[in-house]
């Protein structure tokens, strides 16, 4: 009964994040029910890398700023799903859990030549 409450709170968004991140550290979910993520994007030379990936629903996206002294701030404005990271910090991770289906394209805030596409199935 408590995980489906808590699958229930992965499609509401980063708000999310942090009861999810409580429930995997008290060993409430499994992998499995997270998916195989978090897919990793990595951000160096103003690129993500890769630059499109498909995942499930509920899946989480860990953009990674390894790109040396640079800022990035990856960002999505859509009608069904939005986040922003802000701008991050060189070495820091940004994680965003994907609440639902769709296609949508992940921008950086700084370098607008860098774009990501997300397919996200159920
Ligand atoms: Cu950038």
């Amino acid at each position: 009964m408590q995980s489906l409450l808590l699958l229930r709170s992965l499609r509401v968004g980063k708000a999310a994040a942090a009861p999810v991140a409580a429930a995997i550290l008290a060993g409430v979910l499994t992998g499995a029910a997270l998916g195989a993520g978090p897919y990793l994007i990595s951000q160096r030379d103003r690129e993500f890398k890769p630059g499109e990936i498909a995942i499930r629903r509920g899946e989480t996206v860990r953009f990674s700023n390894d790109d040396g002294e640079l800022l990035h701030h990856a960002y999505l404005s859509s009608d069904a799903f939005s986040f922003d990271s802000g701008d991050q910090q060189p070495g820091s991770n940004f994680d965003v859990v994907f609440p639902v289906v769709g296609e949508f394209t992940v921008l950086c805030g700084i370098h607008p030549k860098m774009k990501l596409r997300v397919h996200v199935t159920r």
